[in-house]
């Protein structure tokens, strides 16, 4: 560890100032990295847990404040949930169709998996009443897209601007099914669909226009919901009415942590690093195809399957000559798009550091992530010298230029907080990162790490 490369000012309305200062003699990073367990999984871990029968054990659970949320939500509803912890978390479920009504305001705080796939639970849980809301990030972040499906569905949803903001009011009652053509690839209106049909008798089904992760489908099925997937149509189909049993859930390492030291080992010379036991289900390794494309040294060893989750360790080597990285513009657009979605902004930093143009096309959704994260990228690496233009729909990024220190800010969004900190470690200079405290959304131990490897 070296000090003097990191440091952490906190500062009196409890935000911290990341502070990053590279060596002039160049650094490289090198070491193993266990990585945080994958968010998504983690929610859906806690949230079928608590409407199983039964005990489920849930080992490697994402001690982020997001699935904090999650837990937090449900236990205001009636499931007993152990103390969080990565060794092991236990959930008393209450069974489907049980959950109590809570007496307060379910509170999601900074996100959207929490609120919107709970959504589809609360609207399908008759005579009872529920109100939700988020931080201030999540109560400016489009609902409509769950809550038009499930109005559809007879739903009784009630919110700001038509419906469509938090802080939302819900009555639950008996749904009905339906098949859905979604608009957009998003794993978050899909499962929210999924899961208010599993109390809605007959055959709700969900299409989509791409494929996007099926943490859901994979954990459903296991907790004995009836499902069938048609890859040929990318549709899901749920029976409702099955009884859900409570499981053993063995969370692995979350591949879009793990994109950080990706990026960072393919960028900072003379680096090596090893990811270890993260999770490479094909719908969310866009990121590694995408760095392949580029050029990047990545190996995936140790190849095998936890839990029903394809998981490996993947090593990264720097395979630059010198300064010059190895990486090469390129295009990244279409199908692609969502099973790298939150892979973009650290993308956007191996993009800085390659020769020649990477355009990323088709990625409007990342407008309405935590952050508007391609103008907050697009000015927080402008202001270390980056070349972005923004597109409606993307980035156009002239690789090559160096990078210089300056005062960042992450926009309280976890991933632009750790994605200006790799940047960072390339760059000559010291880079300031301001509210990078977010990181602890999704990856709570990301600074101790990064201490670690700068070595
Ligand atoms: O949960 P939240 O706040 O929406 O988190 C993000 C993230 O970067 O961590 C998005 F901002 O991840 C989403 C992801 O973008 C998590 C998710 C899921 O677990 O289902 C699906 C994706 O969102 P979407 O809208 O494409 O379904």
């Amino acid at each position: 560890m070296s000090p003097a490369i990191i440091s952490v000012e906190t500062k009196e309305d409890i935000s911290q100032n990341l502070i990053i200062k590279p060596p002039a003699s160049r650094l490289s990073l090198h070491g193993n990295i266990r990585i945080p367990g994958d968010k998504s999984i983690s929610h859906r871990a806690l949230m079928l847990g608590a409407l199983s029968e039964g005990e489920t054990k849930i080992q490697g659970l994402l001690l982020g404040e997001d699935p904090r949320s999650t837990a937090s939500c449900f236990q205001a509803m009636g499931a007993e949930i152990s103390p969080l912890n990565t060794e092991l978390v236990t959930v008393r479920g209450i069974g489907l169709g049980n959950l109590t009504e809570p007496v307060d305001i379910l509170n999601a705080g900074n996100s959207g998996t929490t609120l919107r796939l709970m959504l589809g639970i609360l609207a399908s849980h008759p005579s009872r009443f529920f109100t939700v809301t988020g931080d201030g990030s999540l109560r400016s972040r489009p609902m409509s897209r769950v809550v038009k499906p499930l109005l559809e569905m007879g739903a009784e949803i009630w919110g700001r601007k038509g419906n469509s903001l938090a802080p939302l009011a819900i009555q639950g009652k008996s749904l009905k099914p339906i098949h859905y053509h979604s608009p957009i690839a998003s794993a978050q209106v899909k499962s929210c669909i999924l899961l208010a049909g599993l109390m809605t008798e007959g055959k709700t089904t969900v299409t989509e226009p791409a494929l996007s992760r099926d943490h859901s489908e994979r954990m459903l099925r296991a907790f004995g919901a009836e499902l069938s997937v048609d890859p040929s149509t990318k549709s899901v189909t749920v029976t409702g009415g099955a009884k859900l049993q409570g499981q053993t859930v063995i969370v692995p390492g979350d591949i879009s942590s793990a994109a950080f030291w990706l990026v960072a080992g393919a960028i900072v010379p003379g680096s090596e690093l090893v990811v270890e036991n993260v999770g490479v289900n094909p719908t969310r390794t866009g990121i590694l195809e995408a760095l392949a494309m580029m050029g990047a040294d990545i190996q995936q060893e140790n190849q095998r399957e936890v839990a029903g989750e394809p998981v490996a360790d993947l090593r990264v080597r720097y395979a630059g000559t010198g300064s010059v990285t190895a990486l090469k513009g390129c295009t990244i657009s279409g199908d692609i798009i969502p099973r790298l979605i939150d892979e973009i902004p650290i993308l956007a930093v191996a993009a800085v550091f390659a020769q020649g143009t990477t355009i990323i096309k088709d990625a409007e959704e990342l407008r309405v992530k935590e952050s508007d994260r391609i103008t907050v990228m697009a000015q927080q690496l402008g202001k270390m010298g980056a070349k972005i233009t923004e597109l409606p729909d993307g980035m156009e990024i002239t690789g090559g230029t160096p990078l210089t220190g300056a005062d960042v800010d992450s926009f309280t969004d976890h991933r632009i907080a750790m994605s200006l900190a790799i940047a960072a470690l390339n760059a000559t200079g010291t880079t300031n990162i301001q509210r990078a405290e977010a990181a602890s959304i999704s990856y709570p131990d990301f600074i101790t790490t990064l201490e670690t490897v700068c070595k």
